[in-house]
């Protein structure tokens, strides 16, 4: 019992990364859920929600809220750019699965979804999700100036074009197989295949706040270190995990030799450089107080995840 003139020890107030992130999680599944109704005709429809709300870390929308949040935004202002992130992220995954591309059965611990419509009906899927992408941010953003909505717009056309994530897997595909890929053109894939969608989920969320070209830098700054992070991780775990915490399957890498960080490093060195580059991501956060705790937090849960 406390009496009065008893101290209550102080509880040093520790941010709680799981349960912040189950939160956005859930409030992110919820606005998915209701972007995308289903009409005629029916199929493409069906599949283009079979993938979207096939579950995910949701970490691209999440990143996007946190940064909508440290400038003073609000959720409103950020969850239609964040719903349209993890639908052109969504729309990578199906076409990266295709037998044409990475040729693979499972995403998500569920069959892909080539596997279950078939190869014609998941490219159209990728290509419906990635097309109202954009009319979603268009259409539904609200309170936000409308040159911001447009800059916006802007940044994730050049993401997923081929100055980012189609010409990383461009390049990734060039690579397969070649033994003489140089640790500067793995970073020049990973930074467009993978880091490019991670840049602009952290600052479209600034952006749609209204932030400073200053901080928008520092932002990118932070991004440009968790995607690369994000990906030795990724390369890591390829190696690692098991196909049930990857809902995916594993060594795929291996298998269509694919020059890796671990490949090029080994693995031991591939932590430390991740750990590195982390910590460099949360010196860019320097200037914020406990309301960059999210973003600190998720950078650090980007090298300890393990799925
Ligand atoms: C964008 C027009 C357009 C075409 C796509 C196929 C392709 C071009 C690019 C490949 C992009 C790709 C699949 C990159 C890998 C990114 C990556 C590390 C995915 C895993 O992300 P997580 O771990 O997955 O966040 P969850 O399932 O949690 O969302």
């Amino acid at each position: 019992m406390v009496t009065t003139d008893e101290k209550i020890p102080q509880q040093r107030t520790s941010f709680d990364l799981t349960s912040y992130l189950k939160h956005q999680k859930d409030l992110v599944d919820q606005a998915l859920e209701s972007s995308l109704p289903i009409t005629k005709p029916e199929k493409i429809y069906e599949a283009m929600r079979y993938s979207l709300l096939a579950g995910g870390k949701r970490l691209r929308p999440i990143l996007c809220l946190a940064t909508c949040d440290l400038m003073g935004g609000t959720v409103e202002m950020a969850m239609p750019t964040a719903c349209a992130l993890e639908m052109i992220h969504t729309m990578s995954l199906i076409h990266d699965d295709l037998p044409a591309m990475d040729n693979d059965d499972y995403r998500r611990g569920k069959l892909t979804n080539h596997k279950v419509y078939g190869e014609d009906i998941a490219i159209l899927a990728g290509d419906g999700l990635l097309s109202y992408a954009f009319e979603y941010v268009a259409t539904q953003t609200r309170n936000v100036p409308p040159e911001q909505i447009l800059e916006v717009i802007a940044r994730l056309g050049r993401t997923v074009g081929a100055a980012g994530l189609v010409g990383g897997q461009v390049l990734d595909l060039e690579s397969e197989g070649k033994s003489d890929i140089t640790p500067e053109t793995l970073t020049f894939i990973h930074t467009h295949k993978t880091g490019a969608l991670l840049e602009t989920s952290v600052v479209s969320g600034a952006i749609l706040a209204g932030a400073t070209r200053e901080e928008v830098e520092k932002l990118s700054r932070y991004a440009q270190n968790i995607g690369l992070a994000f990906q030795i991780v990724d390369d890591i775990l390829d190696i690692t995990a098991t196909q049930e915490e990857l809902g995916k399957s594993i060594g795929k890498d291996v298998q269509a030799q694919k020059a890796t960080y671990p490949s090029l490093w080994g693995i031991e060195e591939s932590k430390v450089q991740a750990q590195k580059l982390v910590d460099e991501a949360i010196a860019q956060l320097a200037p914020y107080s406990e309301k960059a705790e999210p973003l600190r937090a998720i950078a650090q849960f980007i090298v300890t995840r393990t799925h």
